[in-house]
């Protein structure tokens, strides 16, 4: 009887601190209010990450694409937006602004 209350209190600590463990580290980037285009963040490894993208301007968007990636806001669409990305070690991601993709663009190289 003893026994079985301390299991269950040991499956109580474990779910509790389930949440915590599971969750991804976050990656920001941002584009607007002007043509400037933004990742203040990148990963350090490869992983689950949750990108959170602010979209400061109706006449950009962000788009993170790569070896299994491709989000991304609407031009005319202005928020912040949470997209779950898998990233792979050793690839590059690139992040662009559609409509003016020569010059809004940068990117970043997943450590191997
Ligand atoms: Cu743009």
């Amino acid at each position: 009887m003893k026994a079985s209350i301390v299991i269950l209190a040991a499956c109580a600590l474990l779910l509790a601190a389930w949440p915590a463990a599971a969750a991804n580290p976050s990656l920001k980037g941002a584009v607007g209010p002007g043509e400037t285009i933004k990742m203040t963040s990148k990963p350090k490894k490869a992983g689950t990450y949750k990108l959170i993208v602010q979209d400061r301007s109706s006449e950009h968007n962000f788009r993170l694409r790569g070896p299994g990636v491709n989000v991304a806001t609407s031009v005319s669409w202005t928020g912040t937006k949470t997209f779950t990305v898998k990233l792979k070690a050793g690839k590059t991601y690139t992040f662009v602004c559609d409509p003016h993709a020569d010059d809004m663009r940068g990117s970043f190289k997943v450590p191997a």
